[in-house]
């Protein structure tokens, strides 16, 4: 899977990652077309939430889940069905070593309209090479349509996280955000030519390299901040916003053998309504300036934030282990 020393290890480590997250480990794939690569995840809000209205609730401390009944929403019944699933290959790229999940996004004006649009074709970007744990593996991004390779860095940007895209300086042109060991970085989504880094942030993502940045207005000004674990930064600059004392979204490898923890995977969402995001981990919520809006006394996990009742009272989700029993 990988080269190097730490190979085994990354790799052990990996195959208890995805038995709660799925697709976040490593894996050593092959990029495979024929389905629709213009599928985007939105960073933004997207949410109904009137700050005007009072919502603000929280679940309970208490990790124990008390059941009660809930209205049960049939629209999203959908029916059994069964089928073969016979994927083909239609192209693939390269022959070393990938690691982190790639990214797919319209970045580049490939239909030269001026502007990013969505007749533009998808770019994938992802990183190649570096070394398990260490980052310093170079982003490279291809067209979709297997035209060939739109850019590619000269420098290492991350190994095993994640990336972000999203227009952080408001020209309508996106960034691609990136995520070392212990530096955030910003990059064309043009040309790959690096806008800014933030670097010195070790302690607030996962040492090894699990980490997943994300993109959001975390105070309403209409200007893009960029988040990774527990710190939050000016989306134009890198510079630093707030930075939290507490978790990073991360949950411990107990019961594997391993120790310390794995992924920086906090959720920035706005919980009370006020029109502020806060960054959410597995043992905290930040405020905008990285103080504390709440914190559950306990330790750090993965989050997942949703509203389960459609009461517009936002539930905070934690796994506190990477480890699940089946
Ligand atoms: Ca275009
Ligand atoms: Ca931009
Ligand atoms: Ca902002
Ligand atoms: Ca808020």
């Amino acid at each position: 899977m990988h080269n190097g020393t730490r190979s085994s290890m990354t790799h052990r480590r990996t195959s208890w990652i995805l038995a709660v997250t799925a697709g976040l480990g490593c894996s050593e794939y092959k990029l495979t077309g024929g389905g629709d690569a213009a599928g985007t995840d939105d960073s933004g809000r997207g949410d109904d939430f009137d700050p005007d209205d009072p919502i603000v609730d929280a679940c309970d401390d208490d990790i124990s889940i008390s059941a009660r009944d809930v209205t049960l929403n049939a629209e999203c019944d959908v029916e059994l069905s069964t089928g073969t699933f016979s994927p083909v290959v239609e192209w693939n790229y390269g022959s070393s070593s990938f690691c982190g999940p790639p990214v797919v996004a319209q970045l580049v004006d490939t239909n030269s309209s001026g502007s990013i649009d969505p007749d533009d074709t998808p770019i994938i970007v992802l990183y190649q090479g570096g070394t398990p744990g260490f980052g310093g593996g170079r982003v490279v991004a291809l067209y979709g349509d297997n035209s060939g390779v739109a850019w590619t860095t000269s420098a290492g940007y991350g190994q095993d996280g994640g990336f972000a895209v999203g227009d952080l300086d408001g020209d309508r042109w996106p960034e691609v955000v990136t995520a070392d060991i212990s530096r955030v970085c910003a990059l064309d989504g043009q040309t790959g030519a690096e806008r800014w880094c933030a670097a010195g942030l070790a302690g607030a993502m996962d040492p090894m390299g699990y980490n997943y940045p994300a993109i959001a207005d975390m105070d309403g000004d209409g200007l893009a901040e960029v988040t990774i674990g527990s710190v939050i930064l000016d989306g134009m600059t890198g510079a630093l916003r707030g930075r939290g004392s507490l978790g990073i979204g991360a949950a411990p490898y107990e019961g594997t053998g391993w120790t310390g923890n794995y992924g920086a995977m906090s959720v920035p969402i706005d919980l009370d309504g006020d029109g502020m995001l806060e960054l959410v981990t597995g043992n905290a919520a930040y405020n905008f300036d990285g103080s504390l809006k709440w914190t559950n006394g306990g330790r750090d996990g993965l989050v997942a934030v949703a509203d389960f009742d459609g009461e517009r009272a936002v539930c905070v989700i934690h796994a506190l282990s990477t480890l699940v029993a089946p």
